[in-house]
């Protein structure tokens, strides 16, 4: 069965608690101070069966002081019931109420005229032309004029076929987006214990299901829902729906705060967005105004920036702007709020929420920013999210981030991601690196750096094997994520730029090309280590030997390393150095101890000495090494030779 949420909408004392009354037999006004003033202070329920459909009314307040709380309400709804009295006319909330609608870019509704049992036929005419004129060239042009009376009854099957042809009309809710109930109220119940409400805007709440409350970000279950007053084991996108919370007390929850999935959607307090300026308002929204926005349920004050040079959007203009909120609050890419002035408070906007995790901008980026939030007004997903990747620059963004700043679930995000990457490489905005998409004009500026690094480090330490990985990422990766630098090296690796070896990356053609001179140079140092097998020299002596003048140290030393680089020599201990035919030797001569001594294969120190024929000097820091090397492991004073 379809539901729906219809809003009702209009001036003070205009009938229209009085007309939900009538249509479902309820009474909206549910506040002793409500029934003993007579009129509607905060948010109203009610549930209208049609049989084929169900409504569930959010009845909101006419009065001009709790218009906040009619913004709490209306942010939600399918589609609007523009109430208008016979007897008065359009008046100012009759007018502001339609702007706010028209402004969240409600789409369906109809207008009533109510009391129609006060006035003349004459004047009922008057007053449905008045209302033509106010809904002319909006979303409700065309829709239908309903003339009510609730005393006589007149119009109300009328009004139900109307509702139930709205309801056949209005799309379903879209299947796309991560659960979010935006809370409008928060109780406690006898015997259920706390209880928030809400139009579940997106998603579905299940029976025992783990909620977070943002933007607290406290975890809670859903004890118990209700849709429509009944129980229910899970409430589903576009209904009115209550949730009996376990986790949280009810003076910690207030309208205003968000429930929604575990570590889905992030709170926020600076976001891009666009903002029209209605033409009525008394002044321009300019930059540092402080203003009382309304998302959702809730009302926040933020500070506004103007991105444009005047520094200002004049009444009947949109522009791009920054809000800074005062206190964190959950918004989403696509999401339209309401501008009220701080005082007195009155709407004087709209806007539509662009980037939900915005940055500060600086000025003399205006023009890229500018380009920015112009295309993240463009309908189509793919590029959308080639905008948002783009600006996340080398951080790039991982799937949950594109959930934070849409709303989008996993099949979406994962959908949407593989189409803007699908197409080759080449052509594509953006790429994937290793589940972190990252622009492609990002990646391949990446990967420039990366190899123009590599071949500098080349060119200033052309003894060297190559550049360490970790200084290559420290140096030029240092904001992008690990999977985006892992993505570039084996890019480069695949395109035949880059070597990787162990810790180390290389040009592929860098082969260390050394002088005539410089290879002579190389074996000689590595045959004063031959020679001197266990009994390997310090490093002085071995370069004193190959006749090395200690002006040429540290040339030699680059030398030194690239034996140590290539496996000619083997680091034992510090500058203990010993060729490495000397250390395969001496394994052999440890593999036969062993065998000579199963099953327990141990040696000491003075049998090592013995078996190696070296000094306690060369001892200690050979089987330490051999330990290292996981040839020998220690038991006690002595090791065990384990291959
Ligand atoms: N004669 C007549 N009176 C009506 C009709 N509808 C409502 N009223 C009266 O108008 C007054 C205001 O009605 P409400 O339904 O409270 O008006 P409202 O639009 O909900 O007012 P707020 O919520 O305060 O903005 C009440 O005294 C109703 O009895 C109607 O069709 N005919
Ligand atoms: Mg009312």
């Amino acid at each position: 069965m379809r539901s729906i949420i219809i809003g009702t909408a209009g001036h003070i004392d205009h009938g229209k608690s009085s007309l939900v009354q009538a249509l479902t037999g309820k009474d909206p006004d549910r506040l002793p101070e409500e029934k003993r003033r007579g009129i509607t202070i905060d948010l109203g329920f009610a549930d209208l069966d049609l049989g084929d459909a169900r409504v569930g009314f959010v009845d909101v307040p006419g009065h001009e002081r709790f218009v906040k709380n009619m913004l709490a309400g209306v942010h939600g709804i399918d589609a609007v019931a523009l109430v208008i009295a016979a007897d008065e006319g359009v008046m100012p909330q009759t007018r502001e109420h339609f702007e706010i609608c028209r402004l969240l870019n409600v789409q369906q509704g109809l207008v009533v005229l109510t009391k129609t049992d006060l006035v003349e036929a004459e004047l009922l005419s008057l007053v449905r032309a008045e209302a033509e004129e106010l809904v002319a060239g909006s979303f409700l042009e065309g829709a239908p004029i309903i003339p009510v009376s609730v005393r006589t009854r007149v119009g109300l099957d009328e009004l139900r076929a109307a509702l139930r042809e709205i309801a056949r009309v209005t799309p379903e809710r879209s299947s796309d987006f991560v659960t979010r109930l935006p809370i409008d109220r928060a109780f406690t119940m006898k015997g259920f214990g706390v209880v928030v409400t809400g139009t579940l805007v997106a998603g579905e709440i299940a029976v025992g299901e783990e909620f977070e409350l943002l933007p607290m970000s406290r975890r809670v279950r859903a004890r118990g829902v209700q849709v429509h007053g009944a129980l229910v084991s899970r409430a589903q996108s576009g209904q009115r729906t209550a949730v009996n919370l376990a986790g949280v007390e009810v003076g910690e929850l207030e309208r205003g705060m968000t429930l929604a999935p575990i570590a889905r959607l992030l709170p926020t307090q600076i976001v891009d967005v666009q903002l029209n300026v209605l033409p009525t308002a008394p002044r321009a929204i300019r930059t540092r105004s402080r203003l009382r926005v309304h998302l959702g349920s809730a009302e926040v004050l933020a500070r506004v920036r103007v991105l444009n040079s005047q520094g200002e959007v004049p009444p009947g203009r949109t522009g791009f702007a920054q809000l800074r909120f005062e206190s964190p609050v959950v918004a989403l890419h696509d999401e339209r709020f309401i501008i009220r002035s701080y005082s007195p408070a009155e709407t004087i906007a709209g806007g539509l929420v662009l980037d939900p995790q915005a940055t500060k901008h600086r000025g003399r980026e205006m023009a890229k920013t500018h380009e920015r939030l112009l295309a993240l007004l463009d309908s189509d997903r793919t590029h959308k999210l080639a905008v948002l990747v783009a600006a996340a620059g080398d951080q790039g963004l991982r799937p949950g981030e594109i959930t934070a700043r849409t709303g989008w679930n996993d099949e979406v995000v994962s959908r949407v991601a593989k189409e803007a990457t699908a197409t080759s490489p080449e052509v594509a905005a953006i790429r994937d690196a290793e589940g972190v998409l990252v622009s492609t004009e990002t990646f391949e500026r990446l990967s420039q750096i990366a190899s123009d690094e590599v071949k500098r480090h080349h060119q200033r330490e052309p003894l060297a094997r190559g550049m360490a990985r970790e200084t290559l990422r420290e140096r030029h990766f240092a904001h992008a994520a690990p999977e985006v630098f892992r993505s570039v090296i084996n890019r480069l690796e695949r395109d035949g730029v880059l070597v990787s070896e162990k810790d180390i990356v290389r040009a592929r053609e860098h082969g260390q090309e050394l002088s005539a001179a410089d290879e002579r140079l190389r074996d000689k140092i590595a045959q004063a280590y031959e020679v001197s097998a266990l009994e390997a020299p310090t490093l002085d002596q071995a370069l004193a030997a190959v006749g090395i003048p200690a002006t040429q140290r540290t040339h030699a030393r680059k030398i030194l390393q690239l034996l140590l680089d290539n496996g000619t020599l083997v680091r034992v201990h510090g500058e203990m150095f010993f060729h490495s035919q000397a250390i395969e030797h001496l394994k052999g001569l440890l593999r036969a101890y062993a065998s000579e001594h199963e099953p327990d294969r141990l040696i000491d120190v003075p049998g090592f000495k013995d078996l190696a024929g070296v000094s306690r000097k060369y001892a200690i820091p050979l089987l330490e090494y051999f330990d290292r090397e996981r040839i020998t492991v220690r038991a006690g004073d002595k090791r065990i030779i384990l291959k």
